[in-house]
């Protein structure tokens, strides 16, 4: 079984000035190589269903798009669980984003049904709630943040591998944007 994701990874600049937000964060801070945007987590599936879903997704066609991050939020009402890098409003994206679904959906993936909300895991929190005020706080600070627009090319397959210091993530694939 292999604990898989989709994912956007921005480039350097965007990356450092994401790490340069998350100083002075509550919780657990996502290490500069984990910093990534979701397009779906496909969840701990079999081998062959990743084969699959690998193919689905090599033959979306989607043109490439730029993206824009814009502020920052917290997950978890009065028990905010992450902080995020939100991102702002993008149809390209979320066109992208439904055919990844599709595609993963196609490959006989069971996706969850939530809808899908596009963020940049900066940190996590306390399950508690302990992190609340400082959070809140955090966030309303950077509410300003703003990097790009960036230029999307390529998307990507990663594994997550869950270690006792956090998750490990590998790209598998890259599917590029044309
Ligand atoms: P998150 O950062 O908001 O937790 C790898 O775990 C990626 O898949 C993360 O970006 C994570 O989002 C996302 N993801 C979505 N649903 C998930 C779930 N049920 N369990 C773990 N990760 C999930």
């Amino acid at each position: 079984m292999i604990r898989a994701f989709v994912a956007i990874r921005p480039p350097g600049e965007v990356i450092d000035r994401l790490v340069g937000l998350q100083a002075g964060a509550p919780g657990r801070v996502s290490p500069p190589e984990n910093l990534h945007l979701t397009l779906a987590f496909l969840g701990e599936i079999p081998t062959r269903l990743l084969e699959d879903a690998d193919a689905a997704l090599g033959q979306i066609k989607a043109p490439g798009f730029a993206l824009t991050l814009d502020g920052v939020g917290l997950f978890g009402g009065s028990k905010p669980r992450l902080i995020y890098a939100d991102v702002a409003p993008c149809p390209a994206l979320t066109a992208l984003q439904a055919k990844v679904a599709q595609a993963a959906r196609g490959a006989g993936i069971e996706l969850e049904a939530r809808r899908y909300s596009p963020h940049i895991t900066l940190a996590r929190l306390d399950k508690r709630g302990a992190d609340r005020k400082r959070a809140e706080r955090f966030a309303a600070d950077r509410a300003a943040f703003l990097a790009g627009p960036f230029e999307v090319t390529e998307f990507g397959l990663y594994r997550s591998t869950l270690h006792a210091h956090g998750p490990v993530y590998d790209r598998l694939k890259a599917y590029a944007l044309t």
